[in-house]
């Protein structure tokens, strides 16, 4: 209730603002905004209800929103010299590879990661979060959605295990003592490390509207849909982010984002990476999950506080620059 009424005060305001067009794409930008909470449905009825226009500007702005929830700053934090890099094995070039996702998801970035390291070249399709025109051709109704060759790919982890399959077939067939510790620790990113970092981004108005900040400067948008998206993107996801550290039992957001980085670091054992000399599909998922957060004042924070940041160096000049091309 607290949520809806927060929303509810956003519709108030935003009301006097904007003439009727505008308005569908603020209900349509808190939507979208509560996308990846997985406690939505309600609001999401209540904002469909109210919801008749399905206009250019409000899928636009709606697309700005729906890569906040993680909002990625991916493109700033890889400034990286890209070394230890894996070149593509010649039995695996793709000609047309196509990841559909929302920009700041945790999953879809940990497949970036994995292409990114691997260097190999992806089109980027953003799926808006509330009509998903664009996966509508498929049977799967979550990101991320992997298209390689006209060969469907889903689920973040499955994505992961079929294209190593392809471009290390060789050791993926192996199973050794590594494997189980690389698989437990991907394991803990899926269901762990995911759950801390809304409450984290989302933790205080100012670090809410930080996060939204940043990704309504991403795109061409109107300072209007900008300036709703920002502020109650920002409201509706600090009250969404409060529910999201009850259900799962966060008492303290930062001490646990702390927590996470120290076991990861102390997981590392002093090796430079998880998987030795290399990163290993460990290293790639928490970098993944950790890269849209690394500059905000939470990403900042974990950095200052904790051990984490001389791995995070490492894994971005592994990783280096996105081998995304144009759609
Ligand atoms: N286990 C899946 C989880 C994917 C997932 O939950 N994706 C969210 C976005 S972060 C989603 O698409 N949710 C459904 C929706 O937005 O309607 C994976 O690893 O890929």
């Amino acid at each position: 209730m607290r949520r809806l009424s927060g929303l509810a005060a956003i519709f108030q305001a935003a009301k006097g603002v904007g003439a009727v067009p505008a308005r569908t794409a603020e209900y349509r930008m808190v939507q979208s905004a509560l996308y990846s909470t997985g406690n939505n449905s309600s609001v999401m009825s209540h904002v469909l209800s109210h919801t008749k226009h399905d206009d250019q500007s409000s899928r636009a702005a709606a697309r700005v929103v729906s890569g906040t929830m993680l909002f990625s700053v991916a493109a700033s934090t890889l400034a990286g010299e890209a070394h230890a890099k894996e070149p593509i094995p010649p039995k695996f070039r793709p000609n047309d590879v196509v990841l559909y996702q929302y920009e700041a998801c945790p999953f879809c970035n940990k497949v970036k990661a994995f292409l990114d390291y691997y260097d190999i070249p992806y089109k980027i399709v953003e799926v808006n979060p509330i009509s998903k025109n664009e996966i509508k051709w498929s049977d799967y109704k979550k990101v991320p959605i992997l298209m390689v060759d006209g060969e469907q790919m889903v689920d973040s982890s499955d994505i992961v295990d079929k294209l190593f399959q392809k471009v290390c077939p060789q050791v993926a067939a192996k199973s050794t003592s590594d494997n189980d510790e690389e698989n437990k620790w991907r394991k803990w990113v899926d269901n762990h490390l995911v759950h801390i970092l809304s409450p984290n981004i989302y933790r205080s108005a100012s670090e809410a509207l930080e996060s939204f900040d940043y990704i309504t400067t991403q795109g061409n948008f109107s300072f209007y849909e900008r300036t709703v998206a920002k502020y109650a993107g920002a409201t509706a996801m600090y009250f969404v982010s409060k529910k999201l550290k009850k259900k799962y039992n966060i008492t303290d957001e930062r001490a646990a984002l702390y927590e996470a980085a120290e076991t990861w670091v102390d997981a590392l054992n002093g090796r430079d990476f998880l998987g030795g000399s290399k990163p290993n599909l460990a290293d790639l998922a928490v970098f993944g999950v950790l890269r849209p957060i690394r500059n905000l004042k939470s990403g900042k924070d974990m950095v200052a506080n904790t051990r984490i940041g001389d791995w995070y160096s490492r894994m971005e000049g592994a990783v280096g620059q996105p081998s995304k091309v144009q759609a």
